[in-house]
């Protein structure tokens, strides 16, 4: 369960740059001709709509639809070329979130959330090693009702 979690992380993260180099369709240009949005199909009754939303000619939102449904949402917020936030959606609702938020490319942070959108889990790998090595649980009105440590390691312990 928890490798799986950790994989998905990982894939999520390098999907950006796979897909950019797919045929891509200008759908929308600003007013100096430079285009800031474009189609491209990803799949089978899949597609997505990048968006350059700083004029900097590098798409920066990406949202991937499937079936017409929006089910995917990425976002470099610093402009550096890299996804930091992946936000995932069912049926309109947001169900989790993949955090770089220190902009390195190496997620740190994944939110799950319920279906009535109240935050339930949140997975931490501080070290950034593609591993979940904290888990919380929030019961629905916020409060942190569990919290588990992966691996005991301690601080001072060295490592190779
Ligand atoms: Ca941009
Ligand atoms: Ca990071």
């Amino acid at each position: 369960m928890r490798a799986t979690a950790a994989l998905y992380v990982a894939l999520v993260l390098t999907l950006f740059s796979c897909q950019r180099a797919q045929t891509r369709t200008v759908t929308h240009r600003r007013s100096n001709g430079q285009a800031d949005q474009w189609v491209a199909r990803t799949g089978p009754g899949e597609y997505q709509i990048e968006i350059d939303t700083n004029g900097d000619g590098q798409p920066d939102l990406i949202r991937t639809f499937r079936n017409n449904e929006m089910v995917e949402v990425q976002s470099d917020r610093n402009f550096n070329g890299k996804v930091d936030l992946v936000q995932q959606y069912s049926h309109g609702v947001l169900v989790r979130e993949v955090h770089d938020d220190d902009f390195d490319g190496r997620p740190e942070m994944v939110k799950t959330f319920r279906p009535d959108g109240t935050l339930a889990i949140v997975e931490r790998d501080p070290t950034e090693r593609g591993a979940v090595d904290v888990r919380e649980y929030y019961d629905n009105s916020g409060h942190l009702t569990r919290r588990e440590v992966r691996g005991q390691q301690d601080r001072g312990a060295s490592s190779h």
